[in-house]
């Protein structure tokens, strides 16, 4: 179902009559009310009455993580700390968090595009709805919540984690949806097969999962293992939370980004030049209703491309790709460019082996290493006789046949080990983190 279909259908023309006129007020109040942003726009020469059109928007300088940094705690706010309703904060690369303010208008916007996600993910006023984003100082959590609530769905608020007691719930409760990152719905996935429950026993019929990189393989594995549709969310603490972009059910092909509230950019992130529809670049987000935090051309490190094709759901919102990778935690092994999805996209699928994966980066001297692990399924040990050493003729069969996958792809040779199953770390009910560079320790 389409949540707020006065917006999410809107003709394209009207909604950039929108656009303009919200990206004038947001420019207007950041200038006015943050001496950290009328600084910067005064020396790039741009005042907030320059802005007549939207393609005025690339005049704007760019706001980055650093800039949060550098404003630490409360810098980037419009209004005094006294006045929002709620702090959250991401953990930063370096020591202190990001943090970011809500005002209660900005509490508001936030469930309205939470409840358009879960609206567009499957779900209907009255079902069950497992929340097992973490709850606290993570926008996840609560972020999905209020927009839970606002769409009149029963909410249970397990948070992420504790497994166990998710299974528990899953069956007692009869969730028809649940929310959480794709590496948990694996775990969840795995533990329900341990325990012998069927996923065609449960009611759970929706998986809303986003807040770290995930390729088709691995959703292909998820909707085949929970025996559920699952739809991509995008967010970042930075724009809202979670709540930017989301995908329709109906295509499963891009997330809908809500345009009436975030304007959307692709970059190239050497020459800062926005790029065509279509191809791959830096996002960049620009609040347009947001009252404590605005943020304006802000450069989330997230690579992906836009498509501005109409969609069978009948939402005119562009649809972004997937994260591809990010500006920072793409890998340059041997000169080469490498992201963790594209290990994901060659090796999640072959038959013999499981969705669980880690990239070790080493250099010896001067010749960077990469190493990838991957665990074997339960069918392949058995093959073996139950006794996977690693030694088998098969074994190196099937080692050889992921490097030339790798090689394929990646360009570079990669050190692939098999494990048996159970071995690699697990989402115990957050990102998993898939990839130690020793290289930088
Ligand atoms: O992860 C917000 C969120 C919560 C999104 C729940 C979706 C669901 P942060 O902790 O600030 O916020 O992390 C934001 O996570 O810049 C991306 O690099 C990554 N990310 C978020 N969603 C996706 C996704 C939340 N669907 C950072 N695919 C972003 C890939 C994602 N990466």
């Amino acid at each position: 179902m389409i949540w707020a279909p006065e917006m999410e259908t809107m003709p394209r023309k009207e909604l950039q009559l929108l656009q303009l006129r919200r990206l004038q007020q947001v420019v207007q109040r950041a200038y006015e009310r943050v001496p950290f942003t009328r600084q910067r726009l005064d020396q790039a020469g741009v005042r907030p009455e320059h802005i007549k059109t939207l393609d005025d928007l690339g005049r704007l300088p760019f706001t980055r993580k650093s800039d949060f940094r550098d404003t630490y705690p409360f810098g980037l706010l419009t209004v005094p700390a006294s006045q929002l309703a709620r702090i959250h904060a991401s953990s930063g690369t370096t020591g202190k968090p990001t943090v970011v303010g809500y005002t209660s208008s900005d509490l508001r916007v936030w469930a309205e595009v939470c409840a358009r996600c879960l609206a567009s993910s499957g779900a209907q006023p009255g079902d069950v709805f497992q929340n097992a984003y973490g709850y606290g100082l993570f926008t996840g959590g609560l972020g999905m919540h209020y927009g839970a609530e606002l769409m009149g769905l029963v909410v249970v608020p397990v948070s992420g984690g504790n497994t166990e007691r998710q299974i528990m719930l899953l069956q007692d409760f009869g969730a028809k949806i649940i929310a959480c990152t794709p590496s948990y719905a694996l775990t969840l996935a795995e533990a329900l097969d341990a325990r012998g429950i069927r996923p065609g026993s449960l009611p759970l019929r929706y998986g809303v999962l986003g807040a770290e990189p995930w390729t088709e393989a691995m959703r292909d594995e998820i909707e085949r293992k929970l025996g559920i549709t699952a739809v991509n969310i995008y967010g970042l603490s930075e724009v809202i939370g979670p709540g930017v972009s989301n995908e329709c059910i109906e295509e499963q092909n891009g997330a809908h980004i809500f345009e009436d509230h975030f304007l959307a950019e692709v970059i190239n992130p050497r020459t800062e030049k926005a790029v065509e529809f279509g191809e791959v670049g830096e996002l960049v987000f620009t609040t347009l209703t947001k009252e404590a935090l605005p943020v304006i051309r802000y450069c989330t490190g997230d690579i992906a491309s836009l498509d501005p094709n109409p969609c069978r759901c009948g939402r005119t919102f562009v649809r972004m790709s997937r994260i591809m990778g990010r500006t920072d935690d793409m890998l340059i092994i041997r000169g080469v460019n490498v992201y963790p999805t594209q290990v994901e996209a060659a090796l999640v699928g072959v038959a013999e082996l499981s969705p669980h994966y880690q990239l070790v980066v080493t250099r010896q001297r001067t010749l960077d290493e990469l190493d990838v692990s991957i665990e074997v399924n339960e069918g392949f040990t058995k093959h073996l006789g139950g006794t996977f050493t690693g030694e088998e003729a098969e074994v190196q069969e099937l080692t050889t046949r992921c490097q030339q996958k790798l090689l394929g792809v990646l360009g570079i040779t990669a050190r692939v080990t098999l494990v048996p199953p159970g071995k690699l770390p697990r989402s115990e009910g957050g990102k998993l983190r898939r990839v130690v560079d020793q290289r930088k320790l």
